[in-house]
């Protein structure tokens, strides 16, 4: 509507160029998942969001901060959003999956970059992200030297950027590091807020935080079942919307599906036929609107039954213990909490490996694929010793590396189809 287009024009966004983004989304959209099948009716609501993810949310951001509130915004999981509920922001996420205005981002960064770094620069430069338009503060954080080395690049463009420093490796010197970096953090976002955390906010920041961690491992737990009654795309989507939604309603809708779900699994309903291949997707986070693997895989015979990923259980399987009385006993549990998130920029990683195996047999899988993108050394490096020790176990693994451009569809879908007609 005009409102919108006003309020898009307001945050300084080009809306001739982010016309064009929305209609490419849309389409994908329709394609991607308003043509899928047996759909759970509870999909609906994420339908809603995702038609006004650029409109409705963002005008709730915009009351929000009209109201005094603040945004921050955040490139990876390991940003405690139990410390900015606390201080009464919201936190979206701001990873990005798609290309755009790439000649331009080439001008700031190497062509050799993995995508999700491109695309950030790409929707900053083209002026098409209205989230972080919004923010108030932007975290970017030193994990792989790729996101490391581009933040330097990125200050230019967001001056807001606040660097937050992560160990590499899980020792008690690392865990130190990460404890200090959240009492910085808890600084910081209370000198931009003005509200002073205390051990009351801080558990209430966690609880919420929890259970919408809840509410997405319960949906995790239901598509064990076989027939899997909801589709790997659907799932993924929730995933998705996990960074951007408020926390609440999002919490609400989740477990609207799952109950949706468990009616489906009385009554062995699924969403696939009952042999159909079920694949585990392992590796780099999948944000929105890369649904594009997902969507080979789910149109070649198969159907994704868990994402070993950030957007996915890497992000979501760990809750936060909240049952200390202290801000420094909380802040302690935050940390032991995020310290156990197992990315492949940790080395040596072998909790990462351990949980590949374990999803494996807890979804039922009867093949892995692991999604690399293109030039991201931590998860490709990885994905060898992964490979072969799902191989080990006799667990049929393929290793895809690709990029979020459509040109290599074709020869995805042809891998998969091959791959998939061995399980
Ligand atoms: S905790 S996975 S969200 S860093 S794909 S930018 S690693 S070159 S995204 Fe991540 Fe946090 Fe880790 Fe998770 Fe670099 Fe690889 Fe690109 Fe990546």
């Amino acid at each position: 509507s005009e409102d919108y287009k006003e309020m898009w024009a307001n945050m300084g966004l080009d809306l001739e160029a982010h016309d064009a983004l929305l209609e490419v989304l849309g389409k994908g959209y329709q394609d991607i998942y308003l043509a899928q099948k047996n759909r759970p009716e509870g999909m609906g609501y994420f339908d809603f969001v995702m038609s006004e993810v650029h409109s409705l949310r963002i005008k709730e951001l915009l009351d929000e901060k009209a109201a005094g509130r603040k945004v921050i915004g955040a490139y990876c999981v390991f940003v405690p959003e139990e410390i900015v509920l606390a201080a009464n922001a919201t936190l979206v996420g701001l990873c990005s999956g798609a290309d755009f205005a790439t000649e331009e981002v080439e001008k700031f960064l190497p062509r050799n970059t993995c995508s999700l770094i491109k695309s950030s620069f790409g929707f900053k430069l083209g002026k098409v992200c209205p989230y972080l338009e919004c923010s108030d503060m932007i975290v970017g954080e030193n994990t792989c030297d790729g996101k490391k080395k581009s933040y330097e690049t990125l200050k230019i463009l967001v001056p807001n950027l606040y660097i937050m420093d992560i160990p590499q490796m899980k020792s008690p010197e690392g865990r130190a590091l990460l404890k200090a970096e959240y009492i910085r953090f808890k600084e910081a976002v209370e000198e931009l807020t003005g509200v002073t955390v205390d051990a009351d906010s801080l558990k209430k920041g966690i609880e919420i935080v929890n259970s919408k961690r809840k509410a997405v491992q319960r949906l995790m737990r239901l598509r064990k079942a076989i027939p899997v009654p909801i589709s790997g795309l659907d799932a993924l989507l929730a995933n998705q919307v996990f960074f951007y939604d408020n926390p609440a309603r999002f919490t609400d809708s989740v477990n609207k599906i799952c109950d949706e779900l468990e009616a489906r699994i009385e009554k062995k309903e699924g969403v696939f036929p009952e042999d159909t291949p079920r694949i585990l997707v392992s590796g780099c986070p999948m944000a929105v609107p890369n649904w594009k693997l997902p969507w080979i895989i789910e149109t070649s015979g198969a159907v994704i039954v868990g994402e070993e990923s950030c957007v996915g259980e890497r992000g979501t399987r760990n809750l936060t213990n909240d049952s200390a009385n202290t801000v420094d006993e909380l802040i302690e549990a935050i940390a032991d909490r995020y310290f156990n998130i197992d990315c492949a920029i940790f080395t040596p990683n072998p909790d990462r490996l351990n949980h590949i195996l374990e999803m494996a047999e807890t979804c039922n899988a009867d093949g892995v694929i692991h999604y690399g993108l293109q030039f991201c050394q931590p998860y490709l490096m990885e994905a060898i010793p992964v490979e072969k020790a799902l191989e080990e176990k006799n667990i049929p693994t393929l290793r895809i590396d690709t990029d979020y451009t459509m040109e290599d569809v074709g020869q995805l879908k042809t891998r998969v189809e091959a791959f998939v007609e061995l399980l």
